[in-house]
């Protein structure tokens, strides 16, 4: 159902510059290749050892003052359990984050999201760095990390989780991304932290795994009515309607809500599955608490509890994430469901996923999202997912991992 031709110029356009993305290896980026990641001069050296790039500097030799910024400009650490602190991220982020390639649909995090997103185990609030302008005070850039453990096959390295990096419209290409990219180094680094993970829709030196998004249509109609998805060839919106319907209800006995007295069992399920991936996160209780107990309009979670054995034995989850849909005289936001980690011991995956489209149905999302990661490949197609226009791409910094990734050998969802 989803774009397989180009429909006009822009979209033409948009697709030469992915193809010049796709060979950026001769491009310069005067900044990246300043910083400890991965070349691109360097693929295929099969003889760089795997780990650390630069070792750690004494903390004493970390930079202890902030990076210099234009003279109208200042830097601002940004508490989210204040209310209109959080309420400034959340404007610049609504007017100012991420786009499709062809404008029509901008991310809308939700305030209760971004406070959860940023509000893990062990967080640091000089990792939530804005920049204000003097003058008017106006919040104008952001940029994040909350701390992470992140398994490399079988290392477990301390990382910082970057991400919400955001400059507002009207002060784009200044190099100001660069010197917020420099400031939250430094930031983590003062924690003793020197390695971080990242994802974007840009190529950037280099990718750990490229990966694709998948969408499954649950409100066919409203996706083809703001022009998220197009009627495909020989349909009629009925046949379309009628091709995407669900069950009412999950069809797995024992299928039901996680609960916090499930965090030790899930938690369990979880780490034994996610130790088959080369790059995962490694959950511990905490963890599984904060990032998968059901939280209202950000994260839902669901498993199946063995009818007669009380055992847990498969887990489903996803996140809430809005759009905004801009410039459409009907319909404002497209209600977004993302693909978060998913386990079946027992229940064949296919089942699972179909169940999490039923109650993402029922919770009156219009879309559920999910990326290639994982064993996702093995349910799209059947379940109906159709491949997205855009790529996400994984990276991490200061850390050399010797081949590029198959996305299937990524075991981590970043938000
Ligand atoms: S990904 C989401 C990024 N946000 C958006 O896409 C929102 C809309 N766009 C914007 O707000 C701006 O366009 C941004 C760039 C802010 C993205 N990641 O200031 P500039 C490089 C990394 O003139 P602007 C997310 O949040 C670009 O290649 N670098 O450009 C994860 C060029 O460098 P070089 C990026 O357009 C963020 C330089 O910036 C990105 O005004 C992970 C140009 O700067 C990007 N998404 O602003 C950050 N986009 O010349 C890295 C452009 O070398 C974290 N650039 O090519 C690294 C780890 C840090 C911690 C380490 C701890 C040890």
């Amino acid at each position: 159902e989803t774009n397989q031709f180009p429909k006009d110029d822009s979209e033409l356009e948009s697709i030469v510059r992915k193809f010049q993305d796709s060979i950026s290896v001769g491009k310069k980026h005067k900044f990246w290749e300043t910083q400890p990641v991965g070349q691109f001069k360097d693929i295929g050296e099969t003889n760089l050892p795997e780990g650390p790039i630069e070792a750690p500097t004494p903390l004493s030799e970390v930079k202890q003052e902030p990076y210099n910024l234009p003279s109208a400009y200042e830097w601002t650490t940004c508490d989210m359990n204040s209310e209109d602190t959080c309420n400034e991220v959340y404007i610049l982020l609504k007017n100012n984050y991420v786009e499709d390639d062809e404008n029509m649909f901008r991310f809308n995090y939700s305030k209760e999201f971004l406070r959860w997103a940023l509000h893990p185990p062990g967080y640091y609030t000089s990792w939530h760095i804005g920049v204000r302008a003097k003058a008017s005070k106006k919040l104008v850039a952001f940029i994040s990390g909350v701390p992470a453990r992140i398994r490399v096959r079988d290392e477990v390295v301390k990382m910082a989780e970057i991400n919400f990096l955001c400059v507002h419209k009207k002060l784009r290409s200044k190099r100001l991304a660069p010197v917020l990219i420099k400031e939250v180094t430094r930031r983590v680094h003062l924690e003793n932290i020197w390695q971080a993970a990242y994802t974007a829709g840009v190529v950037l030196p280099t990718p750990i795994t490229t990966c694709q998004y998948w969408h499954r249509s649950l409100n066919p109609k409203k996706l083809i009515d703001v022009g998220f998805s197009r009627l495909g060839a020989r349909m009629t919106m009925s046949r379309t309607i009628k091709l995407y319907k669900l069950p009412d209800a999950p069809a797995t006995p024992g299928f039901r809500k996680m609960e916090l007295h499930d965090v030790p069992a899930v938690t369990r399920l979880l780490r034994n599955y996610l130790s088959q991936f080369i790059v995962a996160p490694d959950f511990d209780e905490n963890d599984v608490e904060h990032w998968l107990l059901p939280t209202e309009d950000v994260v839902d979670s669901f498993l199946v509890e063995s009818p007669e054995t009380h055992e847990i034995t498969d887990f489903c989850s996803f996140y809430t994430l809005p759009s905004s849909i801009l410039g459409n005289q009907n319909y404002s936001t497209l209600k977004a469901a993302y693909s978060y980690y998913n386990v079946a011991s027992k229940t064949p995956l296919l089942q699972l996923m179909n169940d999490a489209l039923i109650v993402a149905k029922q919770k009156d999302f219009d879309v559920f999202n999910a990326l290639d990661v994982m064993q996702n490949e093995s349910f799209l197609k059947e379940l109906k997912f159709g491949p997205g226009d855009g790529q996400l791409h994984y990276y991490v910094y200061n850390y050399r991992i010797r081949q590029t990734l198959k996305s299937s050998e990524l075991g981590l969802v970043l938000l």
